[in-house]
């Protein structure tokens, strides 16, 4: 089955406390991928998070990504890393974490998006696909129209983030991508367990 249909992306400014609730709920919601997402911590509190997520999927089979950092992955064995443009190339992450795991890459431009096939991935993260305050250095809005031209240049599987919402979920499912990635639309939902299932439902 498709495991990037719904993919969360974790907020880095919530406390472990809130990160371990939001996924939990997320996951009996019906998330289906789970990313380990930090930019301000350090190492140390990003293994324990990931590890405290690892804990919490071990019941389940929706897959643990971590976000930049190859060494994290392999310290909580997660089933694949996420990288971006400035991260370490795919195919050395490809190299380190071997052939199994998972490895996705954001792509931030048509440049990118050509040579994304020859490389040792698993699946594009297609960034961004709307502004959204919740990344604010990114380098291009994909929108529809960009994501649906994506889709014709790859044959890898795509994964949409950014700015995605129940507003534009209808829209985004209609190009046919594989998958989309959401940070604040769970994270910050009162009640993540309701949003993710009505976020899945809409997908339906
Ligand atoms: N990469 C591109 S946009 C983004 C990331 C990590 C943030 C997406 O957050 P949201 O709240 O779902 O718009
Ligand atoms: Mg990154």
């Amino acid at each position: 089955m498709n495991p990037y249909r719904l993919y969360l992306v974790t907020d880095d400014q919530q406390d472990l406390a809130t990160l371990k609730y939001v996924v939990q709920q997320a996951i009996e919601g019906g998330v289906t991928m789970v990313q380990v997402r930090e930019k301000h911590g350090d190492v140390r509190a990003f293994i324990e998070r990931a590890k405290a997520v690892k804990t919490i999927l071990k019941q389940t089979d929706v897959p643990l990504i971590i976000n930049d950092r190859v060494d994290v992955a392999l310290a909580v064995d997660a089933d694949g890393v996420h990288l971006g443009q400035s991260d370490m190339p795919a195919s050395v992450a490809r190299a380190l974490i071997g052939p199994d795991k998972l490895l996705g890459l954001s792509i931030e431009n048509e440049q990118q998006l050509a040579e994304a096939d020859s490389l040792p991935i698993d699946y594009i993260g297609l960034s961004a696909i709307f502004a959204t305050p919740t990344k604010t250095n990114t380098k291009k809005h994909w929108g529809i129209e960009g994501l649906q031209l994506a889709l014709s240049r790859t044959s890898l599987p795509i994964v949409a983030i950014g700015g995605i919402n129940q507003d534009n979920i209808p829209q985004l499912c209609a190009t046919g991508v594989q998958g989309l990635a959401l940070v604040s639309a769970i994270c910050h939902a009162d009640d993540p367990k309701s949003a993710a299932r009505y976020l899945r439902q809409l997908m339906n």
